[in-house]
């Protein structure tokens, strides 16, 4: 589902006893793939800002420094790629976001995820509330890669792997649900590896 991909080789079973781990139709690697639909944005710290709105209108926004002073939590979950890769027990350091609508003190049903680079990618609130997602700014003890989302990506692990908006910089609130930049393509809506809802109609 992306024009650049690598870290495909050694794609296999799941190690055993950890079989049940994998969604159907998945496979395991120890690698990690980058997927990105364009070219890797470099937003300087001192640029950044986080930002919930609500229906387009501004409600809270973040510096880098005042995001890095909110509360973090570290987050150690398997991932699961609509390509089919999964990969088990990757360790994130990120803010959940529970915190980040309860500092805004909004909440809708729907949520649209922007980017650096234009992607978008829709949310049910229920999905990335109650411990269900984080901004995640670490990975693997250190600070998050540039390619794979850095300095701050979205983190829903229950969901396929698109869903986990690389370079995200705001999260729109909304009351109605809209597809973002793979789901206009008739990718799904949820997008629940158990479920394998990979593409609309799934
Ligand atoms: N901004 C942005 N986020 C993105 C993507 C992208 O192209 N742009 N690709 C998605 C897809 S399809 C996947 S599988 C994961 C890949 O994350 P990774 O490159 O860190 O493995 O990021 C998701 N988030
Ligand atoms: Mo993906």
């Amino acid at each position: 589902m992306s024009p650049v991909s690598r870290g495909f080789r050694h794609l296999t079973r799941a190690p055993a006893g950890r079989e049940g781990r994998l969604p159907p139709g998945q496979y395991f690697t120890e690698g990690f793939p980058v997927l990105s639909a364009g070219p890797t944005p470099r937003t300087p710290p001192e640029e950044w800002t986080f930002s919930v709105t609500r229906g387009g209108q501004a409600v809270k926004s973040w510096t880098w420094e005042e995001f890095q002073g909110l509360p973090a939590e570290d987050i150690t979950v398997d991932i699961h790629c609509v390509t089919r890769w999964s990969k088990f027990d990757t360790g994130w350091r990120g803010v959940s976001v529970d915190t980040l609508l309860a500092q805004a003190g909004v909440d809708a049903p729907f949520v649209m995820a922007f980017c650096d680079g234009d992607y978008t990618t829709n949310l049910a609130a229920a999905d990335i509330t109650g411990g269900k997602a984080w901004v995640a700014f670490g990975f693997g003890g250190g600070p998050l890669a540039a390619e794979h989302g850095g300095p701050a990506r979205l983190l829903v692990p229950h969901l396929y792997f698109w869903k986990s908006a690389k370079w995200v910089r705001r999260l729109d609130l909304r009351e109605r649900d809209e597809p973002g930049f793979w789901e206009t393509y008739g990718y799904h809506m949820h997008g629940d590896p158990w479920r394998e809802q990979r593409y609309a109609g799934d």
